[in-house]
This record gives C-alpha cells, sequence and structure tokens, in this order.
C-alpha cells in the first residue's frame, strides 16, 4: 500500500491536508483528488511513499453529536467530558484556553497537536512551533464509511471533515493518547470534538464563533509514555475497518 500526503501554503501559513493509504493502482486518482482539496494556496507539498507495514484497526469510536446555544456552554460541556477521561479540571481550561488564544509560542496555529502530561499540564512536545502530527492512517474502505455517515444522517458539509477527523482521533487513541481536544482554524467550521477510550467521539457546536481562525489539537498523554506515543502516532500506519 501507498501513502500519500498533501498538505498546501499560502505565504508560509499552512491552509489544508489530507492523506490517504491507497493501493498502487490508485494512486493517481487519489494524487489528482488531493490536489483538488485546497481552495488556496502558493505551494502544494505532495508526499507519496511505501508502506513496509501496516497495521488494522477493527472499529473506529462510536460517534455523539451535541449542539449548544454558546460557546461558553459548549466548552463547560467539553471540560465535563474530558473529565470523564481523568483530565484534571483546571487542565482541561488550560487546553481550551491554548485553542482560544492559538497554541503556538508565537500566537496564532500550529501545523501539529500540542502534548500534554494529564497530570501536570507540561507540554511535552519537542517542537512547540511544529507540535506533533498525526499521520499514516486512513480508512479501509473510505466510500463505504462515508455511505455509513450519510445514511446515519450527517449532512453533506460535515462528511468529508468527519471523515478524516474520525479516523485521525481513533488513530490517537490507538497510539495511547488518553483524550483529545480539537476545533478546527477554518473560520466557517464552528464543531470540534472531544475523545476518550470510554466517551468516543463527541462532537461539539460551537465550539468557537464563526469568523475565529484559531484552532487546533491537544492530546492527553501520561509523561512517561511520550516518546512511544509520539512514535507511533507519525510513523506506524494504520488503516480503520468498520465505523
Ligand atoms: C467533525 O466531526 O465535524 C469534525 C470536527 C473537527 C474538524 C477539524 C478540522 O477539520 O480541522
Amino acid at each position: 500500500m501507498i501513502s500519500v500526503r498533501m498538505r498546501a501554503e499560502l505565504q508560509g501559513k499552512h491552509v489544508s491536508g489530507a492523506e490517504r493509504i491507497v493501493l498502487k493502482q490508485d494512486l493517481e486518482k487519489t494524487v489528482k483528488e488531493l490536489l483538488k482539496r485546497p481552495k488556496q494556496y502558493d505551494t502544494i507539498v505532495l508526499t507519496i511513499e511505501e508502506l513496509q507495514e501496516l497495521e488494522r484497526i477493527e472499529k473506529a469510536l462510536p460517534i455523539y453529536s451535541f449542539d449548544f446555544k454558546t460557546v461558553e456552554e459548549a466548552h463547560s460541556f467539553a471540560v465535563k467530558k474530558l473529565m470523564e477521561e481523568g483530565v484534571p479540571e483546571g487542565l482541561a481550561y488550560k487546553a481550551l484556553e491554548l485553542l482560544r488564544r492559538g497554541p503556538s509560542p508565537k500566537g496564532g496555529n500550529m501545523r501539529g497537536a500540542v502534548l500534554m502530561d494529564i497530570s501536570t499540564g507540561e507540554r511535552l512536545e519537542p517542537n512547540q512551533e511544529k507540535g506533533i502530527r498525526t499521520i499514516r492512517f486512513d480508512w479501509e474502505d473510505r466510500k463505504h464509511i462515508k455511505s455509513l455517515l450519510m445514511k446515519r444522517g450527517i449532512k453533506k458539509e460535515y462528511r468529508e471533515r468527519l471523515l478524516d477527523a474520525l479516523a485521525l482521533a481513533t488513530k490517537n487513541l490507538y497510539c495511547g493518547v488518553i483524550a483529545e481536544l480539537c476545533w478546527s482554524d477554518d473560520p466557517d467550521y464552528i464543531t470540534g470534538y472531544v475523545a476518550g477510550k470510554s466517551i468516543g467521539y463527541v462532537r461539539i457546536k460551537p465550539m468557537k464563533e464563526f469568523g475565529v481562525a484559531l484552532g487546533g489539537r491537544v492530546y492527553f498523554v501520561r509523561k512517561k509514555e511520550a516518546s512511544k506515543v509520539i512514535h507511533c502516532l507519525e510513523k506506524r500506519a494504520v488503516l480503520i475497518e468498520e465505523l
């Protein structure tokens, strides 16, 4: 199988990214499809690599969706859910605040995720501007999963993102992340999520106001497991079989 990854930039800023794990015979079709994703860019970087090993995850996290009237209510709910996974309340708020302000030490977004020690809140990513990127993951049969999402009533405008974010969150937990908080940096997309083994993939809207271009991901991990988790997130290739 082949891993195909695309990332696009505009004036040095990350604007779009996507990836697939496909059969060699589908490579050309996949590259064409990924090249259509960024709306605006001045640079696209494509990485194509043959995978030596591939692991399989039988089932994705279960999906739940919750809508709230205000960002404050949505955030309180996210904190409650993170606490169910063992994240201390203060650290859940710290993570929300990081994404609200922009998690990069320079301010603004990071390309990768923040890795936070679940006991102390210490940031564990070796490079705080780059963060940790979860890569090398996909669905075994993307089309099939997409049609299942449609049957479950997920609207078209959400399907593609949900597909990508659910696969990513599923790989994260498989690699030893205990809980995750995420919302998009796309100013037009205000649904975010929290995820964990017992809470599942919990979609929450609105995690921010429309027009806000700040967002990102925080992964809560145990410090002693951080390097093993990072290795898994960045190196091990996984395909997810079922929804
Ligand atoms: C969803 O479940 O609707 C996806 C939420 C997170 C999207 C994150 C992103 O696209 O950057």
